[in-house]
């Protein structure tokens, strides 16, 4: 991961600002430069010394390169889809891309999904505050596993001292194709994916059972972590994991103490362990041994919740780098620890916000009942209503822009009606969608049931758009007033995430009986179309989806209209670039005073606008 290395080089070649103005719609041509660039291919790959197999990538590697960005700047990614039979989106996941509707990465909600050999240049605001540990993925099928990377958002100003930050990002490897996979979970009956075959850190993995079972001429090396005596690092873990729930500690090093969670940052916290599920982040602080006893020790990370144990290791490597390539330990260092189901829930806030509601300012509570469906294709419903890709033909934002009766292109999505939501548990049943307005103050409760033949799951559930201050998990169901009391004792403000774990409290129970929370207070602030999702790669294409649509029409579509907005409603349009066309792109941010970076041109390079001619300087 040291290509941020040439990010920055490619960044400081820049010599030409053109001005452009929010809304106006530009030529990327062959003059545009944009900030940074993604290849996604696929190809035939092997991790961790499994036989090579049919994978995803991102310039070529698993994980993709790293992408560092800095808050309170606009920036132009342009994302290559460089496969022959397959769509492709990029999410970023955990920024809240308000600014730019079409740039969220979902595909069939927020844009349509790049064709074979096509690019899509996402433009990506980054406002103040927002300085922290995120990641990018497709949001298509089951690319994510593969098809993801670390992308940062430095701070300007950093409250909390260390020497050097190291990035541990984890994925699962499964044995089987994405396709093979995606085929079997929406199979009559269920065809699972098979459990993680390989935790990967930083790309790499080594598992006890791998190497006994291991084929002899295939070494699998561990990643190392280099650290030097006596120094402070932020380690930023990524739970990049398709289904792992990990659970992980490092031999010898039993002080950490965890300063963000999910882009912001939180008062000092020490664990010796740490929990992470799929599309969490966490920055731990950890202080190296000024005199270590030896040059390596274990990090050792498992799954938990899972019908069988994942175990892989990586390596804390003091000083150079050793003269054979670190191993597998024969036998685990660690016995680590069953779940803590509410673990970090009790974080605080770095500093207090003032725009936390309070329960009286709750304007609405939507419980989010969670089921699963076992009879006949094996589904996960939210208030009874499965959503995967495949249920709107038009992307939502598409579609509120065409409206319904103006277009041949667009058969059946008509506007998400608030009323027919109010009536149905909050969940519009014609377009599958949870309206709401501006202004509104929203409690979301997430309530795990029993499956229809009783099982239980845990579901690591994410927010696109804004954060959330998460209210805390339980047993049971909620109760707002017992909540409201707890926090009330403990003196400080839930912490704001994107993504938090909905547990289980045992491993079955009744069909339908209500056993586990997970509760979520929001202001709705941000115009969009957002999704809120279990993070599980496999709940995903089961149905596990939610959309969500905040605004009404005039503001969903007041800020850019006809015909600037055009080239994004049709599949592979106008804003869809490729080797010979280039992209007709709107610019919702602009590049005004103090917000310069943005893309750039070429110095000499005429900018062709679609209206208004070249302004450039
Ligand atoms: C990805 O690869 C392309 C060339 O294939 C390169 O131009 C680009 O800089 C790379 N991106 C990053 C973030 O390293
Ligand atoms: C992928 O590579 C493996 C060997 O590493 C080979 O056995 C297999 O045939 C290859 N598959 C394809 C589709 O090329
Ligand atoms: C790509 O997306 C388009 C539009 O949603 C769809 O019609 C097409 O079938 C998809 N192609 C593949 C290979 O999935
Ligand atoms: C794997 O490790 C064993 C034991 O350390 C060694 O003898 C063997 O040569 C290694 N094989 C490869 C392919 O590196
Ligand atoms: C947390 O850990 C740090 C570093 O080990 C230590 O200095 C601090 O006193 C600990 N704080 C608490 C509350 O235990
Ligand atoms: C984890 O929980 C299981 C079942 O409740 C129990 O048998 C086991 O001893 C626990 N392990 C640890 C390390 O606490
Ligand atoms: C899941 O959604 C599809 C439409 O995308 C629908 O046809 C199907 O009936 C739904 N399944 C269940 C169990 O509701
Ligand atoms: C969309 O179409 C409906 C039905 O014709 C109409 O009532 C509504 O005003 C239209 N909305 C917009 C924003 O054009
Ligand atoms: C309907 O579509 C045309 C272009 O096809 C556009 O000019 C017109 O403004 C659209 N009308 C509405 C109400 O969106
Ligand atoms: C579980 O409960 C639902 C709703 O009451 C019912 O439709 C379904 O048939 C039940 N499933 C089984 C396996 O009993
Ligand atoms: C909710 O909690 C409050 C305060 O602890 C308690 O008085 C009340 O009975 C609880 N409500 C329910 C429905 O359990
Ligand atoms: C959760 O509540 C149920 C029902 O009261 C109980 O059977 C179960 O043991 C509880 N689970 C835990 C972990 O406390
Ligand atoms: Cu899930």
């Amino acid at each position: 991961m040291r290509s941020s290395t040439y990010f920055f080089y490619l960044l400081t070649t820049i010599r030409f600002w053109a001005r452009v103005n929010a809304g106006e719609l530009c030529t990327h041509d062959d003059s545009f430069i944009p900030d940074a660039v993604l290849r996604v291919t696929a190809a035939n790959y092997s991790q961790s010394c499994y036989p090579a197999k049919h994978t995803v990538l991102v310039n070529g590697t698993s994980p993709g390169p790293e992408l560092r960005l800095t808050e309170g700047e606009t920036y132009w990614i342009r994302v290559y889809n460089d496969m022959l039979d397959a769509n492709l989106t990029m999410h970023w996941h955990g920024l809240s891309l308000a600014v730019s509707p079409f740039a969220d990465g979902t595909p069939l909600v927020s844009q349509w999904p790049i064709p074979p050999a096509h690019f899509f240049d996402y433009e990506i605001n980054v406002p103040h505050g927002m300085a922290g540990t995120y990641f990018y993925h497709s949001h298509v099928g089951f690319q994510a596993v593969s098809a993801t990377g670390p992308l940062i958002v430095d701070d300007l100003d950093i409250p909390y001292e260390y020497d050097e930050d190291k990035i541990i990002f984890l994925q699962d490897m499964f044995t089987k194709d994405d396709a093979v996979i995606e085929k079997g979970l929406v199979a009559d009956p269920l065809v699972w994916s098979g459990q993680t075959a390989m935790i990967l850190v930083n790309g790499k993995g080594g598992g006890i059972s791998h190497v006994t079972a291991g084929d002899a001429t295939c070494n699998s090396t561990l990643s190392m972590v280099s650290v030097e005596p006596g120094k402070t690092y932020r380690l930023r873990f990524i739970g990049a994991t398709a289904l792992t729930f990990a659970l992980l500690a490092f031999e010898g090093h039993d002080s950490l103490t965890v300063i963000e969670a999910d882009g912001s940052y939180t008062q000092p916290y020490n664990t010796s362990i740490l929990q992470i599920g799929g599309g969490q982040r966490y920055s731990v602080l950890l202080t190296t041994k000024a005199a270590p006893e030896k040059s390596s020790y274990f990090m050792q990370v498992e799954s938990r919740d899972r019908p069988s144990v994942a175990r892989s290791f990586a390596v804390l490597q003091y000083g150079l780098k050793p003269a054979t390539k670190p191993m597998n330990p024969l036998t685990a260092p660690l016995t680590l620890p069953n779940i803590t189901r509410g673990f970090l829930d009790d974080l605080a806030p770095l500093h207090p916000s003032r725009d936390f509601p309070t329960s009286a300012e709750v304007t609405r509570r939507i419980t989010l009942t969670v089921h699963q469906k076992v009879s006949g294709q094996t589904v996960w419903l939210q208030n009874a209503y499965n959503w995967t890709d495949s249920f709107p033909q038009t992307p939502y934002l598409v579609a509120l822009y065409e409206n319904t009766t103006n277009t041949t292109t667009n058969p059946g999505l008509p506007y998400p009606s608030l009323e027919r939501a109010l009536a149905n548990n909050g969940i519009d049943p014609v377009t599958r969608t949870f309206p709401a307005r501006l202004g509104e103050v929203l409690e979301i409760v997430i309530q795990n049931t029993g499956a229809d033949k009783g099982g239980l799951d845990i579901h690591p559930f994410h927010a696109h758009g804004a954060h959330f201050w998460d209210l805390g998990s339980g047993n049971g169901t909620f109760n707002g007033t017992a909540n409201d009391a707890s926090w009330a004792a403990r003196g400080h403000q839930p912490p704001l995430r994107d993504t938090s774990m909905l547990y289980r409290y045992a491993t079955s129970t009744g069909n339908g009986t209500a056993m586990g929370w997970r509760a979520w207070r929001l202001r709705v602030t941000q115009v969009g179309v957002w999704m809120v999702h279990c993070h599980i790669l496999q709940h995903m294409i089961m149905g596990m989806q939610t959309v969500w649509v905040f605004g009404d029409e005039e503001e969903l579509l007041g800020r850019v209209g006809w015909p600037e907005v055009e080239g994004y409603l049709a599949f592979g349009g106008d804003v869809y670039g490729k080797e010979t066309h280039a992209p007709r792109v709107v610019h919702f941010k602009g590049n005004e005073r103090g917000n310069e970076r943005g893309g750039a041109w070429a110095e000499g390079q005429r900018v062709s606008f679609w209206r208004g001619g070249g302004g450039v300087g």
